[in-house]
This record gives C-alpha cells, structure tokens and sequence, in this order.
C-alpha cells in the first residue's frame, strides 16, 4: 500500500514538473532562441564543459594516488611475486601513458574545433599512412605486452616437481578453510565429500594409507624459502584461495583438484618489522585509538591493538559470511615451522581417537555433532557481529 501511494505521489510530482516546465517556456518573451539547433553560443559553452570535465578527471586521478596510494600491497612475500608485480607496473604504467595522452587530446581538440555559424567542416575521406601508423603501434605494443603476459603467466604456473615442492592441502567450505600437510611421504591421502563423517571433516578416505599421516590444521604455518605446492578443494560452492601478499590466487571449486605453487620468501617476523608495515600497524591503532575513546565513553569493549599477520582470503562471493572467511598464515624459519608441524596430530591419530571412545560409550552421532558444533557457533558469532 505505501508502495503504491509513493508511486502515486512520485507521478503527480512529474506531472507537476511537467506543467511548470510548460508554463515558464510561455512566458519567455517571443524574441528569445527556442531553436532545437545548437547555436554558437550553445558550441562554446559545451566546448568549455568539454575541457572542464577533462581536468576534472585528472585532477581526481592525482588525488587518489596521492591519498589512496598507501593501500597499495607491500613488496611481493613470494618468489615469482616480483615478476608478477613488474607485469602488472608495464601493463598499467603503459595503459595510463596512452590515455592520459588520447583522453585530453579528445577533449581538447572537441574544445578546440567547436562548431561555429562561419565555419564549415572539411570533407576528408581517409589518410593510408595516418591509419597505417595508428594500426600499426597498436598490434605491435598489445602483442608485445601478451607474448610477455605469457611468458610470466606460464612461469608464474608452471610447477618445477624436481624442487620437489611440498604438498598442502587447502579445503574450502562455507565459511572457513583448513590446510592439510601431506606428512613424511609428501603424498596426500585420496578425499571425497561422501567419507565426510564425525571428525572426519576433510572426507579423507580412512582405507588409503596416504592419508594416515596427513596433518589437517586451521593455521597455515610455511617454511620460508621452500617452495610449496597448494591442492584446492571445495567442500560446497565455488571459492576463490587469495593469498595477497604472496600474489596468488586460485579457483576453488567444488569436484575437482586445482593447484598453485609459490615459494614464500618474506617471514611473518621481517614483514612486520618492514618501514611498509610500521607504518601501516601504527596508523591502524591510531584509529582504533581513537575508536576505543568513544567506545570507554559508552561503555563498550574496546578494540585489540592491531598486529600485522598474513592471510588467506575467499575472493569470490559464497555466501553470507563469505566477507569473514579466512586462514591466519605464518612463515617462519625451516626449524620453526618443523617444531610446530610435529605437534600436530596426524590424521590416523585423530580417527583412533575418535573410535576409541565410540566403542564404548557407543556415540558416534554425538562425535558428529561435536566436530560441527563450532562451525555453526562460529556462523551464528559472525551473523550476531553484521
Ligand atoms: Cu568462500
């Protein structure tokens, strides 16, 4: 019903609109220019709206850099990350150069060339060499920057198995991610969403004996220097695994395996201590800072300090709490990440376990219910935060 009366009263205001519109232009005096045809007047002014709105876009343009360009990433914490971000500085350093250039010649020249009553346009048909010449730069520019596009893309994807990478399982699902360490043999255990049961979250298949000495975490832990190879898995819908600061990103989707390797080359310990990264860590407690004023005034708990840790991101839009999904990771040194990768359980220890009990006590529904329970806490704190 509201719907419909602000309907009406959107269409009464229109016809309102309307008859004022009509009456103003009858009380124009006679004389006055009511021509549909542009007049030299008209041409000047929309000449200079022309160039106005030319510097307007640039002078936008330098503002955002000036004032948005400390949200750019810091240096790449991947080995193949520099040659990523070099690509990436050619192709837009180069796209920027030509359109700054066409852009304020277009509108200067419609500025510049703006009609007048005197003047009349001159015929000219075409001119071989002039159209010769903006093919020509063109196709060799674009296909200088695709064949050097490719050279990256199929060194950036390509994984060198005799660096003998190690394996790790990254499992996406509404809403969170867990890594599986393939263990001493390197080789991950067979998986299928329908072995998904009790502690058995990953569906790890129990009867291959790969899997027994899988390691399945919630923390991401990386060895620095050593290179990695990543196997995607989706427990539901289409994710995407970002990991921004190592510049990689790959599909996760659900029934089948994809993959990415990169060799992470920057600890956790040296990031946070980067000139990049002090500065970035202080600005943010200042405004948390400033946040936790108001919050002591009303009463409200305050805000942690903010420490600076990689992460792992879902870069596609699955679902409600997609926003939230995410994996803390850590590099660290080779010694470090073997000390904490050993505390781990294995896979076959958790399923031992696991039935230990349930023979017993004869509860393995309520093991089930156990291992999900958190999930759906988890959901339920993350809708009550929205
Ligand atoms: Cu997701």
């Amino acid at each position: 019903m509201t719907v419909f009366l602000v309907i009406i009263v959107l269409a009464l205001l229109a016809v309102t609109g309307w008859q004022i519109s009509k009456i103003f232009q009858l009380s124009q005096r006679s004389d006055a220019d009511t021509s549909q045809i542009a007049n030299d007047k008209d041409n000047k002014s929309n000449g200079i709206l022309m160039l106005a709105f030319v510097i307007f876009i640039y002078v936008i343009t330098v503002y955002c850099f000036w004032e948005y360009g400390r949200f750019y990433l810091p240096e790449a914490a991947s080995e193949h990350g520099g040659e990523y971000d070099t690509l990436m500085f050619i192709s837009i350093g180069l796209i920027m150069f030509v359109q700054i250039i066409t852009q304020g010649l277009l509108h200067y020249f419609a500025f510049k060339y703006k009609g007048k009553k005197t003047q009349k346009a001159l015929f000219y048909a075409d001119n071989d060499k002039l159209e010769f010449i903006w093919t020509i730069i063109p196709v060799i520019t674009l296909a200088g920057l695709i064949i050097y596009g490719l050279f990256t893309w199929s060194d950036i994807m390509n994984i060198n198995e005799e660096e003998d990478p190690m394996v790790i399982e990254i499992y996406a699902y509404q809403f969170d991610w867990r890594a599986r360490y393939s263990g001493e043999d390197n080789t991950l255990g067979k998986a299928n969403v329908r072995f998904i049961e009790g502690v058995n979250q990953l569906g790890v298949d129990e009867s291959d004996s790969y899997g027994e000495d899988d390691k399945i975490v919630t923390e991401l832990h990386l060895p620095v220097g050593k290179p990695v190879l990543f196997k995607f898995r989706s427990q539901d819908v289409l994710h995407s695994a970002y990991f921004p600061f190592f510049r990689a990103q790959m599909n996760v989707v659900p029934g089948m395996i994809t993959q990415f390797g990169f060799t992470p080359t920057i600890t956790t310990e040296e990031m946070r201590a980067s000139e990049y990264m002090v500065d970035k860590v202080e600005s943010v407690n200042d405004v948390r800072k400033e946040r936790n004023e108001d919050l002591i005034a009303q009463g409200e708990p305050t805000l942690d300090s903010y420490e600076f840790d990689y992460f792992l991101l879902c870069n596609k839009i699955c679902g409600q709490a997609h926003y939230n999904m995410q994996m803390k990771i850590i590099v660290e040194s080779e010694e470090d990440f073997n000390a904490w990768l050993e505390e781990q359980p294995t896979f076959g220890s958790t399923i031992e376990d696991s039935n230990a009990p349930a023979e017993t006590e004869e509860a393995p529904a309520e093991d089930g219910n156990e291992t999900e329970e958190p999930q759906e806490s988890e959901a339920v704190a993350v809708l009550d935060k929205e």
